[in-house]
């Protein structure tokens, strides 16, 4: 089962609410350097993903390496990947697509859970995160934006990994996926 999503978006944050793992969560975007492996269940790893995408505080080339290694590491083991959570800062999603797409950067959230369902036929739920972030009138205008350019076949879970709000749906269904593709209580083993 693996973590994806731009840097900073809460990642770490939803994988320490969903399994209880004492994994590593900072203020700056960056915080999760390496691709980060904890075995879960018999069988099942969780892979925490560094960022992926434009950051102010990172150079390009350390972009270039990192997108470079999760690229490589979905396509090599696409076969053996259960699930995707890919983790959007959703209270920022619309300002984070217009100040990167005046730079002439691509956003990459949509591409990125596109190239990873049609390319790598892999299973994909996005966690739209931070949702305690801001004003609720902003916060349904980005969720309805992030899902009109994702379409209606993706599922969004609106969750907070602050105030944990919505993470027992999202825990629930990756849950269901898990015990689907024949893992005995992945989650509960942990705790
Ligand atoms: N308000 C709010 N803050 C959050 C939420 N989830 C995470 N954060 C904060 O966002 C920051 C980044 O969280 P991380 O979990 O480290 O994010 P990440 O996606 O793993 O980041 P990288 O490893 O740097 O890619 C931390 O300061 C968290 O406390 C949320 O739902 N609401
Ligand atoms: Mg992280």
């Amino acid at each position: 089962m693996v973590f994806t999503g731009r840097p900073n978006s809460g990642k770490s944050s939803l994988i320490r609410l969903l399994t209880g793992l004492r994994v590593v969560i900072g203020k700056m975007p960056g915080t999760t350097s390496r691709i980060e492996r904890y075995p879960i269940a018999s069988g099942l790893t969780l892979v925490d993903m560094p960022g992926y995408g434009r950051s102010l505080r990172s150079s390009r080339e350390r972009e270039e390496e990192t997108k470079d290694s999760i690229l490589g590491f979905l396509q090599d083991n696409a076969e053996g990947i259960a699930l995707v959570v890919h983790t959007v800062n959703v209270s920022t999603f619309l300002e984070t697509e217009a100040r990167l797409g005046r730079k002439g950067f691509i956003p990459l959230d949509v591409e990125m859970v596109q190239y990873m369902r049609r390319d790598l036929g892999l299973q994909v739920l996005v966690a739209a995160n931070k949702i305690d972030k801001g004003g609720t009138e902003e916060i349904m205008e980005n969720l309805e934006a992030l899902r009109g350019q994702l379409g209606p076949t993706v599922p969004v879970y609106p969750v907070s990994a602050r105030t944990g709000e919505g993470v027992g749906e999202l825990k629930a269904e990756v849950h269901r996926r898990l015990v689907e593709r024949g893992f005995r209580s992945p989650l509960e083993l942990l705790r």
